[in-house]
């Protein structure tokens, strides 16, 4: 009897453990873009900058496979980039995007691990756009 009420305080401890964390949890990130795989094995998305955001900021793509990615700028002054590196050296890239102009780069990641996307530029003495908010992330799978 002492058992089974030890069991079921419990129980109740758990579910009351679990309520609270996912409150804790808010406000909740943006979800993960999953990156489709075209016919021809590429991964294309496109990517709209502004001040100071991507978006989606997320993206997932599979090692091994080429990516693709429109850049596409909708400042009307405000010049942006775009930049992301494999500190193992396979890519780099630091592609700049004007205000209203759409680039595409294309490299194709082989290590699988999560890499920050960030805009470096800065309107000196301003924090820059990265501090603003301006990054996010590529996770290779
Ligand atoms: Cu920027």
């Amino acid at each position: 009897m002492l058992f089974s009420r030890t069991i079921g305080t419990v129980a109740l401890l758990l579910a009351v453990h679990a309520s609270m964390g996912k409150a804790a949890d808010l406000p909740q990130p943006a979800p993960p873009f999953v990156v489709p795989v075209a016919a021809d094995a590429v991964q294309r998305a496109t990517i709209i900058l502004d001040s100071y955001s991507y978006a989606p900021s997320h993206l997932v793509v599979e090692a091994g496979k080429p990516v693709e990615l429109t850049l596409t700028s909708v400042t009307t002054i405000t010049p942006h980039n775009f930049i992301i590196k494999d500190p193992a050296g396979s890519f780099s890239i630091e592609q700049d995007v004007s205000a209203g102009k759409t680039v595409t780069i294309k490299f194709t990641p082989t290590q699988p691990g999560i890499y920050p996307i960030y805009c470096d530029k800065r309107l000196w003495p301003l924090p820059s756009h990265r501090d603003k908010g301006m990054e996010g992330k590529l996770e290779v799978k």
